[in-house]
C-alpha cells in the first residue's frame, strides 16, 4: 500500500502517474504549496527538505522522485518499465534517469527557483543559465532520440520515458518548450495519448498541456 504526498503538477506528477499506471492500490494525500503545508513540522518529519512527492511505502518515507520512479518499476515488474538488472539496457537506463534527475530536474529548479542558488539579486542571471542548460539537455536527448529513439530505450517505454514526460511538461511555458523539438514532441503526443495521463489530469485537476 502506497501513500503519496503531492502538489498537481510538481514532481509528484511522475510518481502518481506511475502509481496509475500499475494499478497500485494509493492514498493520496495533497499538499497546499502556498498554504505552506509542506514546511509543517508533520510533513517535515518525513521530508526533511520539506519538498514534494514523498511517498510512504507501508508507511515507510521515500522522497526523490527519480528514486520512487526507479523503485515503482522494479516492485511491479509485470509492467516491463525498466530492463533487467545487470543488462546493458539497464546501464542505459541507469544513465537517463540520473540525466534526467541530475542535469536537467536541477535546472529547472534554478529556472522556477531562482533566488536559491546565489540571491535575489542574481535571479535574472541564474534563470537565463538554467533556461540554456535545459535547452543544451533537450538538445542531447533530441539527437538521442533521432539516432536511437523512439523512446529513451529505443522501441519500448521505460519507466525514463515518464520522467522525461513530466519535465518536458515543465518547460511548456519556457521560451523554448521541449515539445519544439520533432522527436520529443513526438514522444510526448504517444505518451500524453495513454489512458493513464488522462486520469492522472483529472485527478490533479490539470489542464494545461492536455
Ligand atoms: N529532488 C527532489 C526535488 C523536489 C522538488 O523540488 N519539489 C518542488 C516541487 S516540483 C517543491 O517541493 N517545491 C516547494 C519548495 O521547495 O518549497 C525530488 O525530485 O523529489
Amino acid at each position: 500500500m502506497y501513500t503519496l504526498y503531492y502538489a498537481p503538477g510538481t514532481a509528484s506528477l511522475v510518481v502518481h502517474w506511475l502509481l496509475i499506471e500499475i494499478g497500485a492500490r494509493h492514498e493520496l494525500r495533497k499538499l497546499d504549496l502556498a498554504a505552506r503545508e509542506h514546511k509543517r513540522p508533520e510533513y517535515l518529519a518525513l521530508n526533511p527538505a520539506g519538498r514534494v512527492p514523498t511517498l510512504l511505502i507501508h508507511g515507510e518515507p521515500m522522497t526523490e522522485a527519480a528514486a520512487m520512479v526507479m523503485h515503482l518499476a522494479d516492485a511491479h515488474p509485470n509492467f516491463g518499465l525498466a530492463p533487467p538488472p545487470g543488462t546493458v539496457e539497464r546501464a542505459r537506463y541507469y544513465q537517463w534517469i540520473v540525466f534526467l534527475a541530475n542535469t536537467l530536474q536541477p535546472a529547472f529548479r534554478h529556472f522556477y527557483y531562482p533566488e536559491e542558488a546565489a540571491g535575489p539579486e542574481h535571479a535574472d542571471a541564474v534563470r537565463t543559465h538554467a533556461a540554456r542548460t535545459i535547452d543544451a539537455a533537450w538538445d542531447q536527448v533530441e539527437a538521442h532520440l533521432v539516432r536511437r529513439g523512439p523512446y529513451l530505450l529505443g522501441p519500448s517505454v521505460s519507466a525514463a520515458d515518464f520522467l522525461l514526460t513530466m519535465l518536458m511538461r515543465w518547460s511548456r511555458n519556457l521560451p523554448r518548450p521541449a515539445t519544439d523539438c520533432p522527436q520529443l514532441g513526438a514522444l510526448a503526443q504517444r505518451m500524453k495519448a495513454r489512458p493513464g495521463f488522462r486520469l492522472l489530469y483529472e485527478r490533479e485537476g490539470l489542464q494545461e498541456w492536455a
